[in-house]
């Protein structure tokens, strides 16, 4: 049953659609939160003409010469719209809060744990991660969209995506560096006794951004995903979460 927020999406030519590890951050905390909406997926080149359009504010500050003005994902609620996925995880934790029905999004007062988190999977999981999966970014997109993703990488990181693909023996030091990073997190999910989530029993949002990224690792480059599939606290966090990817 659609309900009463749509969610933007960007828009692809998989089965199932949805890959971005920043959207799929926010249809984490959609279907963890069970909360019924409609999702509208938009082609890379329409991104900005359409969240323009809709009278929004660009996402990104200028200058534009190395990142896009306007980003997904965006949620309508009602009249209210929200743009950039933590700001969405905030929003929608104040709005559906826990009850009796729902789950807390940030168990125990973590929006603070959640924040680092991002900036801890940012730094040292999908920067690396990003040179191994971007040249692969255009086969899963609708021709518009690919053609538009190897125009704007290519301008903002200065060579042609398949130039930023590097040797193999690159490829195998870039591996280490994104297993390394994704053992921090197995480390600290160790941290308690009680799993299998980063705080503990209960599940949040700190988890369901660590299986955005590992959902597009596992799409990017499914080698890596295995080897971090073998640590017993990254797969068992896996399993308890990855009903809510659909
Ligand atoms: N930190 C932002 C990043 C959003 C972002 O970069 N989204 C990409 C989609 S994967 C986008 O919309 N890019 C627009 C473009 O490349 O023109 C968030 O988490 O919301």
């Amino acid at each position: 049953m659609p309900g009463k927020i749509t969610f933007y999406d960007v828009l692809s030519a998989l089965d199932p659609p949805q890959w971005s590890s920043n959207t799929l951050r926010t249809r984490l905390a959609l279907n963890f939160l069970q909360l019924p909406y409609t999702t509208v997926f938009i082609s890379y080149p329409d991104i900005e003409s359409t969240l323009c359009g809709l009278g929004l504010e660009p996402s990104n500050p200028p200058p534009y010469d190395k990142q896009p003005a306007y980003t997904l994902p965006v949620i309508k609620d009602g009249d209210k719209w929200v743009s950039g996925s933590f700001d969405i995880a905030v929003y929608l934790a104040k709005q559906y809060p826990a009850s009796p029905m729902r789950r807390a999004l940030f168990p125990h007062n973590t929006i603070p744990l959640a924040r680092l988190i991002a900036g801890y999977l940012n730094d040292k999981v999908l920067t690396p991660a990003r040179k191994l999966a971007f040249p692969r970014v255009p086969t899963w997109l609708d021709d518009r969209g690919a053609a538009y993703f190897r125009a704007t990488r290519q301008q903002w990181l200065g060579v042609p995506l398949e130039e930023y693909y590097s040797s193999p023996d690159e490829q195998a030091k870039i591996r280490i560096d994104v297993l390394k990073g994704l053992d921090g997190i197995s480390k600290m999910l160790k941290d308690h006794p009680n799993g299998p989530f980063l705080q503990g029993e209960d599940c949040g949002y700190s988890d369901l951004q660590v299986i955005a990224v590992m959902a597009w690792i596992r799409r990017g480059d499914p080698d890596t995903w295995n080897t971090a599939m073998e640590s017993p606290e990254m797969k068992q966090l896996w399993e308890a979460c990855e009903a809510w990817l659909a």
